[in-house]
C-alpha cells in the first residue's frame, strides 16, 4: 500500500498500490496536528492514482493543481485525478481528471531536487465554499525563519501508522536553512524546511500544501521519519521555482 523510496537513509513516499514498507526503525511519533475542515483549507486536494489515494495537491487556479514531482513520476495523466471540496479522503467533493502533467525536468529522484509538478485538470474547478485556489508567492517573498506555516493532508498520524479519513493540519515553524542542511546534507535552494517539536507532516502528506500568510510557500516533499528531533520536514521551496510555474502555466 505504501510506495516509497529510500534515499540514503531518507524516506519519502507517496501512497499507492505498489508495495511493501521498508524503512529505518524509528519511534512512532504522533504528528501532532488536529482535524481540519475543507472550508478552512479549500485549496486542499486528494491526488488519486487509478482511483487510489496517492498524495496531496493544491488548487492554484480553475484549471491547475500543484503537487510534488515524486507523486507524478512515472505516471501518465490518464491514471491521475484529484478530489476537490471534501474533508474526507475517500468520498464527497468532485473528481477532476488530470489531462496534462507538467513535471519539472530537473526533478532528481535521488535528492528530490525540483520536486514539483503542475497538473492541468478537466473539468475545471468550480470555486465555492470548500473549493478555492491558494495564492502563489512572489518569487522575491522572503520566507522568514521561525514563522509559522500551516501544512495539511491525509497522511499518517504516526510514523508508519494509520491513514486518517478526515483531513488533518499542523502548524510548523520555518527552520534555518543551514541547520536543515546540516541534518540532511543534501538540501538545495529549491527546498525549505519546517518543523516544530512533535509536529510534522508524514507519509501520504507528500504533494500537499505548506501555507504561510495565505501563500503557498512549500509542497510536502520528504523527511527522515516524522517529527524526529533534529529532522524537520522538507518542502519544495515554491518561491525558488516561481518562474518555472509561470512559464508552464502562465500563473
Ligand atoms: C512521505 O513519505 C513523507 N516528515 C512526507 C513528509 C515527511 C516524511 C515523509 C516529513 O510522504
Amino acid at each position: 500500500m505504501l510506495r516509497f523510496m529510500i534515499l540514503s537513509s531518507l524516506v519519502v513516499c507517496a501512497l499507492g498500490r505498489s508495495t511493501k514498507i521498508i524503512r529505518p526503525r524509528l519511534n512512532g511519533k504522533i504528528v501532532g496536528g488536529d482535524p481540519a475542515n475543507i472550508h478552512d483549507y479549500p485549496y486542499q486536494l486528494v491526488l488519486l492514482r487509478e482511483d487510489l489515494f496517492e498524495c496531496g495537491a493544491s488548487i492554484i487556479s480553475r484549471n491547475y493543481a500543484i503537487t510534488a514531482a515524486h507523486c507524478t513520476d512515472g505516471a501518465t495523466a490518464d491514471v491521475l485525478s484529484v478530489r476537490a471540496g471534501s474533508t474526507y479522503v475517500d468520498r464527497e467533493g468532485t473528481i477532476h481528471q488530470v489531462t496534462k502533467i507538467h513535471q519539472h525536468p530537473g526533478f532528481n529522484m535521488n535528492i528530490l531536487d525540483d520536486d514539483i509538478s503542475l497538473l492541468k485538470v478537466n473539468p475545471p474547478f468550480t470555486f465555492g465554499k470548500g473549493v478555492q485556489p491558494i495564492s502563489l508567492p512572489d518569487k522575491n517573498l522572503n520566507v522568514k525563519v521561525g514563522t509559522n506555516a500551516d501544512a495539511s493532508g491525509w497522511g499518517t498520524l504516526t510514523e508508519g501508522g494509520e491513514l486518517p479519513e478526515h483531513l488533518q493540519h499542523v502548524v510548523v515553524q520555518i527552520t534555518d536553512q543551514e541547520e536543515c542542511s546540516g541534518a540532511y546534507g543534501s538540501i538545495t535552494a529549491n527546498m525549505i524546511c519546517a518543523g516544530s517539536k512533535g509536529k510534522d507532516t508524514c507519509q501520504g502528506d507528500s504533494g500537499g500544501p505548506l501555507v504561510e500568510d495565505g501563500k503557498l510557500v512549500g509542497i510536502v516533499s520528504f523527511g527522515y521519519g516524522c517529527a524526529e528531533p533534529g529532522y524537520p520536514g522538507v518542502y519544495t521551496r515554491v518561491t525558488a521555482l516561481r518562474d518555472w510555474i509561470k512559464k508552464e502555466s502562465g500563473l
